[in-house]
């Protein structure tokens, strides 16, 4: 029995393993692609909020049917990271992101772009949320 139980702790670590090397590799970002955050100057709140974002390409085309996937980590330890995303966007090239401000302080906003042809583009954000 502890043969077994040892046969398939050793199956599982060798199906992690292979998992982690048939991972696809990250694409680097494509610095033709525009990513931006339109936001004006008014304070994020603790809440629930709508994140617009604008994708062009090199040329200043907007561009649809790209992914929009939206991260937020705080800067402290112990905060589960708030994820969400927009499929399709507007004709203008604009994406709206659903995304719950769980917490008021220091947040890391990571947003990733994917195109339809596969490219990338990644923008970081460092913002600060107010509690009502
Ligand atoms: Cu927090």
């Amino acid at each position: 029995m502890k043969s077994l139980l040892r046969a398939l702790l050793v199956l599982c670590a060798l199906s992690l393993s292979s998992c982690r090397q048939s991972a696809q590799p990250t694409p680097t970002p494509d610095p033709d692609i525009q990513l931006e955050w339109l936001r004006d100057d008014a304070p994020l709140h603790v809440g629930m909020d709508a994140l617009v974002f604008l994708l062009k390409n090199g040329r200043a085309e907007p561009i649809r049917g790209a992914v929009i996937e939206v991260r937020g980590d705080m800067t402290h330890a112990g905060m589960v990271p708030v994820n969400s995303k927009a499929e399709g966007g507007t004709e203008d090239g604009r994406y709206v992101v659903p995304f719950q401000w769980t917490m008021g302080g220091d947040w890391i906003v990571t947003v990733r772009a994917t195109l339809p042809d596969g490219r990338i583009a990644q923008r970081r954000y460092e913002v600060q949320v107010r509690t009502p």
